[in-house]
């Protein structure tokens, strides 16, 4: 299908915290940051697919069904930031080893898909800010504490006066 950019999906798998977790990071946000990302979007991404066909958002959903890994616990204690993408985020010191598991798992199953392989090593974060001229790096922070129990596939709809993300699909972690 020749599908134009309009009706194209923009998509991404992520981890999506709870209200409570939401809350820390929320709060983590507004400490850290100037101008933090609307609470309602902070996400952790496990995959990001960008411009998406129907057909390809309907093969996503298939393969993310055939996903099989274990839930697990993240502890977000780590500020850190990429300069030339000027962002800010918060991550962990420690990765439990399912995380990049499941990542490299989604990214195979999507590949059946068509999907690209991702190049970039997988950085677990969380963006708290956007446009951020010096972002820093600060460890041994205050722990956001998140059960992770599932994954889910998201939406980024652009809305007046910015972006709204909207979880499609979820599935749970064993
Ligand atoms: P973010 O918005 O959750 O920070 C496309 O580049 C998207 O992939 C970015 O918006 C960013 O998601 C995420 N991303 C970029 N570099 C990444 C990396 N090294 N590891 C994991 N996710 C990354």
């Amino acid at each position: 299908m020749n599908a134009s950019r309009e009706n194209k999906h923009r998509l991404f798998f992520a981890l999506w915290p709870d209200d409570v977790v939401r809350m820390q990071l929320a709060c983590a946000a507004d400490h850290w940051t100037r101008c933090p990302v609307a609470a309602a979007n902070l996400h952790m991404t496990l995959v990001f697919l960008g411009g998406c066909t129907a057909e390809e958002l309907q093969c996503s959903r298939t393969a993310a069904a055939g996903v099989v890994a274990e839930g697990f616990e993240l502890t977000l204690d780590c500020l850190g930031g990429w300069s030339r993408a000027r962002v800010q985020w918060l991550g962990p010191s420690g990765v439990p080893a399912v995380l990049p598991e499941l990542v490299v798992q989604l990214q195979q199953v999507l590949a059946g898909c068509g999907f690209a392989l991702e190049q970039r090593p997988y950085v677990p974060h969380v963006t708290l800010a956007r446009k951020v001229r010096k972002p820093e790096s600060r460890s041994g922070l205050e722990a956001v504490h998140w059960p992770v129990r599932d994954f889910v596939l998201v939406e980024s709809v652009s809305v007046r006066g910015g972006v709204e993300y909207r979880v499609l699909d979820r599935w749970p972690l064993k």
